[in-house]
């Protein structure tokens, strides 16, 4: 899978893919993500890539050419399954969204930044619209890293144990259990007797269960979907 993510602020997304499991993912060619600067395609001397609003109002809109020009450059180098636009009125991501992305080869990925883009970029070039949660950040960056990790350990070969996004928490609408390492008895908290009993059956029941009770307490909205 490859990434192309175009961004006014390409400095924070420096350090996000370089380190762990997306270092590894990216050095083992499973997976390429390209941050593009923005600014480079801007209009004139100044590289401007945003202006005022029309109509008036607070802050700064981004214009149409610097972001047409930059992904038009993109498309006439591979064609792209999505061209997604963060930002806080999209869809709401979760693991769904992320595994049904997981699967697309080529994707683009544009970071809104000051009061937005201008709607028409949206209606000519954007297929896909996502936020990360109900509050507002001051540019999509973070909210593109965010997608982007989810998306990259997803990838088959990413992960150590290939089959443990299978049971990560949301795989299956349900919370993942308390799990738990040595010591067994830590300043008299112990851990569930179970775990001790080599008996995998029962130990593969008591996950379910705690995973259920997690969820029913917890996200008892995920229950209901
Ligand atoms: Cl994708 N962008 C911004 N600016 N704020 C957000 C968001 C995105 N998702 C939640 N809040």
């Amino acid at each position: 899978m490859r990434i192309d993510i175009i961004s006014a602020v390409p400095q924070l997304l420096d350090s996000p893919f370089t380190h762990s499991i997306l270092k590894r993912a990216q050095q083992k060619q499973l997976f390429e993500v390209q941050v593009h600067d923005l600014r480079q395609y801007g209009i004139g001397k100044h590289h401007q890539i945003d202006d005022y609003q029309f109509g008036g109002g607070a802050g700064m809109v981004m214009m149409i050419e610097p972001i047409a020009a930059i992904i038009e450059q993109l498309k006439s180098e591979r064609p792209y399954d999505d061209i997604i636009y963060m930002t806080p009125d999209g869809e709401r991501l979760n693991q769904g969204i992320c595994n049904h992305l997981s699967l697309k080869k080529n994707i683009i990925i544009l970071c809104g930044h000051y009061k937005g883009i201008d709607e028409r970029i949206r209606e000519i070039y954007i297929t896909r619209e996502i936020s990360i949660g109900d509050y507002v950040l001051s540019g999509g960056e973070l909210a593109a890293a965010v997608l982007v990790d989810a998306l990259g350990r997803l990838l088959p070969g990413v992960l150590n144990n290939e089959s443990s996004a299978l049971f990560d928490s949301f795989q299956d609408n349900l919370l993942a259990p308390p799990i738990y390492t040595r010591p067994a008895d830590y300043q008299g908290h112990k851990i569930p007797e179970v775990l001790l009993s080599g008996h995998q059956k029962k130990i593969e029941d008591w996950r379910d269960e705690q995973s259920l009770l997690r969820t029913q307490q917890r996200r008892p909205d995920l229950l209901e979907e």
